[in-house]
C-alpha cells in the first residue's frame, strides 16, 4: 500500500467510528438497536457527520432499556435470519443485555452486541481521555464476561486500521451454522483515531461470507432409511427446524410419505398444524412405544424424568447443533447423528425412501397415517373441550381466551408466547396453519417477548405481533421502556399479559419437588405479587390503547377493540385476569 507522504495528503481522512458506521452498512446492517453513554461520543459524531454528507449507515432506534434492544435485534432475526447490532454502554449496558444475550444465544439467532469501554488515558493524550467519574470505576478486569458463557465470539477493538476486517469476521461468525451471539468492544480513543481512506481494507461478501450448514454423508442416509423402511411406530420430534422454510416443507413431506408422528418441543412451530402428521407438543406416550425415532433440530425432546425410552429403539439426530458445545450435560440417544441443514439432510432421505419403498412400506406407512390422525383427532378435541369452560369473573380460563384470541388472528401473524405456566394454552388453542408463526424462547430469562414482538415489528410491519406473557414475565420485560419504543418509532404491538396473580412456576416447581412439603401445608409459595396492579397504566402512559378484562362475557369484544386499535397503528394492550395460581 501506497503510505508516502505527498500520496496521504490526496487521500480523505477520517475517525474510525466513521468508518465503523460504514463497516456495519456494508455487512448488511440494518439496524442499531442502542442505548448510549459517554462510550459512544465519537460514534454519536460520526452519525451526525455522516447524515450531512448523504452517507450510508443503519438506523438507530433508541432503546430506554437494553433488554428491549438486544431483544428486538433477535426478533428481528427471528423473521429475517439477519443478525443486526445492539449498541450499548460499557460494563453496566452490557450487564444489562446478559438475560437477553442468555436468550439468544439458546435460541440460535445472530446478533452483534457492541458496547464501549472506559477510555484507558486520563491526562488527554489523547483525543477521548478520561474526562468524568464514571470512566474511572467502568472498566472492570473483564468487560466481556459479563456475557461470555453466551458467545460465539469476542473481541476488542485494537485500532481503527482493522475495524471493518474485525467487523466482517464477528458478522461471518454469527451468521454461520449454528448461528449465535458475537460481541466488540471498543474504546473511545480507538474511535477517535484517524486513518486516510484508503488504510482501511474492504472485505466484501463474496470472499468473506458466512457459511451455512450442508447435507450429510450419503451412507449415512442409506443407513437410516433401511431402519425407517422396517419402522413399525417411527416417530420425529422438533424443537426448531422450522426457522428454514425448506427444512418445514422437508419434514412434512417425510412424515406423509413415511407415516411419521410429528412432535414439537419448545421453540417455534416448526409445521404446520394442519398437518395431517403433526401431533401435539407432548412425545411422553409415543416414545416409548418408538422402535425408530427421528431427533431433528431439537434441544430437549422431552424430560428424562417422565419418559423412558424404548432401549431397543434406533435414534437418528440431525442437528446443526448436535454437540450441544454450550451445554456442559447433554444426554440424549442418537445411534447415527448427522450434523447439518436439518432441511437438506431431510431431503435427502426422502429421495433415498421413495427410491426403496415397496408397496408393503407404503401401506403400512397408510396405515400409521390412520393412527396418526386418530391422535390429532383426539387433541383436537381435548382442547376445543377445555375452551368450553370460560371461567368466571375475576378468572377468565385461559384457554377459553387463546381460542377467541385465535379466531381473530391471520395466518401470518405471529404470537411470542411468553406464556409460562399458560403456555401450553397458547399452543393449543391458536391454530397455527403457517410454520414458524408461534415462538418460545429457546432461552429460559423471562422479559424478552415484548422487545421481540417490537423488533418482528420492525422487520415485517404487515403482520400482526402479538406478545403473550404471565404477569411476572410482563414486569421482566422492562415494559415502560416496550411502550416508549412503540410509541416513538410506531412499532404498534398486540400485549396480552395473564394475569394469575404471580409466579405460578415457582408455586408449581415447589410443589413437584416437595408435594406433601412444608410450603404445601402452610400454602406459602413466595410467588404471590402486587395484587390489584393496573398494567393498563403502563401502556397508557406511552399512548397505548390498552383494556383490562375480568368477565368472560367481556372476552371477545375486548379482543376484537384491541387488535383494531394495533391494526389501526397503535399499540394495545390487554390485562386479563386470569384463573388464579
Ligand atoms: C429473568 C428470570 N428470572 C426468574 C426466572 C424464574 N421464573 C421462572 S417462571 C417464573 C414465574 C413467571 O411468572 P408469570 O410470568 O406470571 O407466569 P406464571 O408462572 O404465573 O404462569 C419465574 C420467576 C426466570 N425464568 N427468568
Ligand atoms: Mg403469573
Amino acid at each position: 500500500m501506497e503510505t508516502s507522504v505527498a500520496r496521504k495528503s490526496n487521500v480523505p481522512d477520517f475517525a474510525t467510528a466513521y468508518y465503523f458506521l460504514e463497516a456495519l452498512h456494508e455487512i448488511g446492517i440494518d439496524y442499531l438497536f442502542c442505548n448510549f453513554g459517554t462510550d459512544h461520543a465519537p460514534i454519536i459524531d460520526e452519525m451526525a457527520h455522516r447524515r450531512k454528507r448523504g452517507e450510508a449507515m443503519p438506523s438507530v432506534v433508541r432503546c430506554p432499556h437494553e433488554n428491549t434492544a438486544a431483544h428486538m435485534a433477535a426478533g428481528y432475526a427471528h423473521v429475517t435470519g439477519r443478525g443486526q447490532g445492539v449498541l450499548v454502554h460499557v460494563d453496566v449496558g452490557t450487564a444489562n443485555t446478559a438475560n437477553a444475550m442468555h436468550n439468544v444465544y439458546r435460541s440460535r439467532l445472530p446478533v452483534l452486541l457492541m458496547a464501549g469501554k472506559a477510555p484507558y488515558t486520563a491526562n488527554d493524550e489523547l483525543v477521548g481521555s478520561r474526562d468524568t467519574y464514571v470512566h474511572f470505576v467502568q472498566e472492570p478486569f473483564d468487560q466481556a464476561s459479563l456475557v461470555r458463557p453466551y458467545l460465539k465470539w469476542e473481541w476488542t477493538l485494537p485500532s481503527g486500521v482493522v475495524v471493518k476486517e474485525a467487523l466482517r469476521r464477528a458478522h461471518s461468525i454469527m451468521q454461520s451454522e449454528p448461528r449465535g451471539p458475537v460481541y466488540l468492544m471498543m474504546q473511545r480513543e480507538t474511535l477517535t483515531q484517524h486513518w486516510n481512506a484508503d488504510e482501511i481494507r474492504r472485505y466484501p461478501a463474496d470472499q468473506f461470507a458466512a457459511t451455512s450448514g450442508g447435507g450429510a454423508d450419503p451412507k449415512l442416509v442409506t443407513a437410516l432409511a433401511e431402519k425407517l423402511l422396517a419402522a413399525e411406530s417411527p416417530i420425529l420430534i422438533t424443537g426448531y427446524a422450522g426457522r428454514h422454510a425448506h427444512a418445514s416443507r422437508a419434514i412434512d413431506a417425510l412424515a406423509q410419505f413415511a407415516g411419521i408422528a410429528v412432535y414439537e418441543a419448545n421453540m417455534t412451530n416448526n409445521i404446520s398444524h394442519q398437518s395431517p402428521c403433526f401431533v401435539g407438543f407432548s412425545p411422553d406416550k409415543a416414545v416409548p412405544k418408538a422402535d425408530v425415532g427421528l431427533l431433528v433440530d431439537v434441544d430437549v425432546p422431552w424430560f428424562p424424568s417422565d419418559v423412558q425410552a424404548n432401549n431397543k429403539a434406533f435414534w437418528a439426530h440431525i442437528d446443526i447443533d448436535t454437540l450441544k458445545p454450550g451445554s456442559p450435560m447433554w444426554t440424549f440417544p442418537g445411534n447415527l447423528r448427522m450434523q447439518g441443514d436439518s432441511g437438506r439432510i431431510l431431503e435427502q432421505l426422502l429421495e433415498e425412501l421413495q427410491t426403496k419403498a415397496t408397496p408393503r412400506f407404503k401401506q403400512a406407512a397408510a396405515r400409521r397415517l390412520e393412527g396418526i390422525k386418530a391422535a390429532r383427532e383426539e387433541r383436537i378435541a381435548r382442547a376445543a373441550k377445555l375452551a368450553t369452560d370460560k371461567g368466571r369473573p375475576g378468572a377468565i380460563n385461559p384457554h377459553y381466551l387463546m381460542a377467541e384470541l385465535g379466531k381473530v388472528l391471520d395466518d401470518e401473524d405471529i404470537i411470542f408466547n411468553e406464556g409460562v405456566t399458560n403456555a401450553g394454552a397458547v399452543l393449543l388453542q391458536i391454530p397455527r396453519r403457517v410454520p414458524n408463526t408461534t415462538m418460545r424462547s429457546g432461552g429460559g430469562g423471562l422479559g424478552w417477548s415484548g422487545g421481540m414482538a417490537l423488533g418482528a415489528k420492525l422487520a415485517a410491519p404487515d403482520r400482526l405481533m402479538v406478545q403473550i406473557s404471565g404477569d411476572g414475565g410482563f414486569y421482566f420485560g422492562n415494559p415502560s421502556s416496550v411502550f416508549a419504543v412503540a410509541q416513538q418509532y410506531k412499532l404498534p404491538i398486540f400485549s396480552i399479559v395473564m394475569d394469575n396473580s404471580g409466579w405460578n412456576a415457582v408455586k408449581q416447581s415447589t410443589l413437584r419437588v416437595f408435594p406433601e412439603g412444608e410450603a404445601k401445608s402452610a400454602n406459602e409459595f413466595e410467588a404471590e405479587l402486587a395484587p390489584k396492579v393496573h398494567f393498563t397504566k403502563v401502556g397508557e402512559a406511552f399512548g397505548a390503547y390498552a383494556e383490562e378484562v375480568g368477565d368472560p362475557a367481556d372476552v371477545t369484544a375486548a379482543i376484537a377493540r384491541c387488535v383494531k386499535e394495533v391494526r389501526g397503528g397503535r399499540a394495545a394492550l390487554l390485562h386479563a385476569r386470569v384463573t388464579r395460581m
